[in-house]
């Protein structure tokens, strides 16, 4: 199996470039299913340890439901499949850059909750038009065990977020410990309280704000990942998800850039347009470099030939 490392803002990607599992025919999203339901065996033996670790973000490629587009991807990590991934949309772009498959300006990519955009404005850097993003819930507040009241919003970025205005803990590389386990408290009382993102869809990204230390920044974050790994980068679905709501605030302005940083201090510049169904289209900037090119070997004779899987890492 040859797959291609990146990184982008700090946040790893596996670009799975052949050797993954037979899916069958049917869309993008009917495959992705498929592989979330039949294939976890393959996700975790790509993103885990030995090979990986549970930071890493697998971009699994496809044959794409519109010929037209560059390719189709499936995201996925230690756990499941993820709907939309940015700093992977940013890694595959550089990547398929770096393979020779496109070349500067504007590609479809297909995914499995809908079509985007990759601009490729040079061998780095990439522009990703997202899905269209909303806020669903304003202001929710639930009991979190240790820590009192947290209030935060529910938004689909591409994935679903619970974005908390003014995080209890400082936002430093230090707190990784303490900010991980507050995010997974309050994802264990968003479910307690029975808090769903829409159609009951669990809430599996959590994304604490705070002020940026970057002078040239306007917010810094710490997002959770549903396997319980922190994202180096600002997260292009969590920036998309926080877009939707500085828009429905009336915060931002369409157009208007806005610079968010990560709790490694890494940044994206993103801003918006009015999408069609009353959210937001998000575009988001950001750097990726091509770190490592592989083979995988899969030994029948290894006991860890599927990752090593000692615990549920997502709580
Ligand atoms: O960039 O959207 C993102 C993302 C989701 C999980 C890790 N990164």
């Amino acid at each position: 199996m040859r797959v291609i490392d990146s990184h982008t803002a700090g946040e790893p990607t596996r670009v799975v470039l052949d050797g993954g599992p037979d899916l069958g025919s049917g869309t993008l999203a009917e495959r992705a299913a498929r592989l979330q339901a039949e294939h976890l065996d393959f996700c975790a033996s790509v993103v885990l340890e030995p090979r990986g670790h549970d930071a890493i973000i697998g971009a699994l490629l496809v044959p794409p439901d519109d010929p037209g587009c560059a390719a189709g991807v499936i995201f996925f990590n230690n756990l499941r499949n993820l709907g939309m991934c940015g700093h992977a949309t940013i890694g595959l772009g550089v990547t398929l850059a770096h393979l020779g498959r496109i070349g500067p300006g504007r590609h479809g990519l297909d995914t499995p909750v809908g079509r985007v955009g990759i601009d490729l404005l040079d061998a780095n850097t990439v522009s990703v038009v997202n899905v269209e993003s909303d806020r669903h819930l304003k202001d929710v507040t639930v009991e979190v065990d240790g820590v009192g009241p947290v209030t935060g919003d529910v938004a689909w970025g591409g994935n679903w977020f619970f974005l908390v205005g003014k995080s209890p803990v400082a936002l430093t590389g230090a707190n990784i410990r303490p900010l991980t386990d507050l995010s997974l408290a309050i994802r264990t009382a968003l479910e307690t309280a029975n808090v769903t993102g829409r159609d009951g869809a669990w809430i599996d990204h959590i994304e604490l704000f705070g002020p940026a230390e970057n002078p040239e920044a306007d917010s810094r974050n710490f997002v959770l990942c549903p396997g319980g790994a922190y994202d180096r980068s600002p997260c292009g679905t969590g920036c998309s998800a926080k877009l939707a709501c500085l828009a429905a605030d009336g915060k931002l302005a369409p157009g208007q850039d806005y610079v968010q940083e990560s709790v490694i201090g890494s940044t994206y510049k993103i801003s918006y347009q009015p999408g069609p169904g009353g959210g937001v289209i998000p575009t988001i900037t950001g750097q990726a470099f091509v770190t490592s090119r592989a083979t995988l070997m899969f030994d029948a004779a290894d006991p860890y030939r599927a990752g090593i899987r000692l615990q549920d890492t997502s709580s």
